[in-house]
């Protein structure tokens, strides 16, 4: 097919479907269609008939409907940022893929019920920067931010940076619309904190990863501005301080913390010495890195007392080597930057198998030592680049390729890597997915890890809501048999 996906689809089905999108609803020329074909890892190559973008819940809910009577599987794409190939197309072409970008309206913001009503094509940055235009805040906040959108965030129940404080994308949200897979609005958009009437539905759809619904919008609830944010970038010898650090935090004022985050010397120094405007802000380098973040709607200096009382302490202990306060919200946006970065210079080092793990935070020393021994032996040189969200129990343990090795003969070793990584996730009591999905990448490790009543469960919740199977069809559940 050269110049058009839809060349084998009939004239009729794709004039329907510009009728119910309107102008600039609906793409079908190669070149308009081939950024949503691929994920943002380039791992996964896939093919649409179109990309259809609806600027409305009801045209979302009429396309849907017509591809539920012609049995077109339905892919819904947020801000395509998945790790896992969650949102990219088999290679037939006979999907549509759904975007929500046209849908990006806040809907309200209420300052008594404390809650955002927004469409599903937000980005996480848009709907946060409506937030703290309200004087509130949204409190989710992932590195894809920028890019990432409400629906995509609630259909993977992203996680992030604050999860240690505000908890992950499911808690925010009180409230969901989503079209099902017969092209039915479920409105779900009750803002109430006590509602116990049937099943938690919501809940449901939250975290199915596009596999049962579409979600088109959602209330989310909103916290308190904080007035005063302190942030520190410590250097740590290992994983056990960053945990101790953690511990010393928690027992001084729990309430207080609002990110917890470990870098290790390798994937601090990628982001260093391959992203711009990114050196460390240390006198020397480190074996690891925290970055911590506490935060109040209260003003006054009580923030920075803590920070200096619990790191005075930790210094005089040797649990951290050096530290460095943000001093101005530019240097606060300048240490987040080398956390943030760490994906982008991983992705410029070359290619990378991403295990994106949690495990008991007693538990992370052990499996962070245990897993790199594992990778040492599999692969000469291989990079072990750990980072993440330590406060929650969640290491995004990445391996990089080798320097100047082959990248696609490395990415050829993902599974061999990731078998090797979660034998230990699993020893350890851990879960093979935390915050990134199974998406299309890890369907493989279903049947092993959720086997059994678990797995036939999930198979009776998908049969019984989309009979068809139209919705992100080879998406976290394996095909059977
Ligand atoms: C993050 O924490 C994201 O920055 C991406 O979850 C992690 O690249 C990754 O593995
Ligand atoms: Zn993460």
């Amino acid at each position: 097919m050269t110049g058009s996906s839809s060349a084998a689809f009939s004239d009729t089905l794709i004039n329907a479907l510009k009728s119910i999108l309107g102008p600039g609803g609906l793409l079908t020329q190669d070149t308009d269609t081939a950024p949503y074909l691929t994920d943002w890892r380039g791992m996964f190559h896939g093919k649409a008939f179109a990309v259809a973008r609806p600027a409305s819940t009801e045209a979302c809910a009429k396309t849907v409907k017509l591809c539920a009577w012609h049995k077109i599987p339905v892919v819904p794409q947020g801000g395509n940022t998945s790790m896992v190939g969650g949102a990219t197309p088999d290679d037939s072409g006979r999907a549509l893929v759904i975007v929500m970008s046209r849908m990006n309206r806040v809907r309200d913001i209420d300052r008594i019920d404390n809650t955002m009503s927004i469409d599903a094509g937000v980005t996480l940055k848009a709907a946060q920067d409506a937030a703290l235009d309200a004087g509130l805040m949204l409190p989710l906040s992932i590195s894809s931010e920028g890019s990432a959108d409400i629906g995509g965030i609630l259909a993977t129940n992203a996680g992030g940076n604050n999860t240690v404080r505000y908890g992950n994308a499911r808690e925010l949200a009180l409230g969901l619309e989503a079209v099902l897979p017969d092209g039915r609005i479920l409105n779900l958009m009750r803002r109430l904190r006590k509602d116990n009437t049937g099943y938690a539905l919501r809940q449901l759809f939250i975290g199915s990863e596009g596999t049962l619904a579409i979600i088109t919008g959602a209330i989310l609830q909103l916290q308190p501005k904080p007035k005063s944010i302190e942030t520190a970038l410590c250097a740590v010898a290992d994983a056990r301080a960053a945990l101790e650090l953690f511990a010393a935090f928690r027992n001084a004022e729990p309430s207080a913390i609002q990110a917890f985050e470990f870098m290790s010397g390798l994937s601090m120094q990628l982001v260093n010495t391959l992203i711009p405007d990114a050196p460390l802000p240390l006198a020397e380098p480190s074996p690891a890195y925290v970055l911590v973040e506490l935060a109040s709607p209260r003003g006054g200096d009580t923030l920075r007392g803590l920070m200096e009382e619990v790191l005075g302490k930790a210094l005089e202990d040797g649990l951290v080597s050096d530290a460095v306060l943000a001093e101005s919200e530019a240097q606060r946006q300048a240490f987040w930057k080398l956390r943030e970065e760490h994906s982008e210079a991983q992705k410029r080092a070359g290619t990378s198998v991403k295990n994106d793990v949690s495990v008991p935070l007693s538990a992370i020393p052990e499996f962070i030592d245990r897993a790199t021994t594992a990778c040492k032996k599999l692969i000469a040189g291989i990079r072990v680049a750990p980072f993440g969200h330590i406060g929650d129990g969640n290491i995004h343990f990445n391996l990089v390729q080798p320097e100047g090795a082959d990248g696609a003969a490395f990415l050829a070793c993902d599974h061999e890597i990731m078998d090797a990584v979660t034998a230990i996730v699993r020893d350890l009591g851990g879960s093979f997915s935390a915050e990134h999905g199974v998406g299309q990448l890890k369907t493989y490790m279903m049947p092993a890890w959720r086997g059994g009543a678990e797995l036939d469960v999930m198979r009776h919740i998908k049969t019984a809501i989309d009979p068809e199977g139209i919705m992100n069809p080879g998406k976290m559940l394996p095909e059977v048999g």
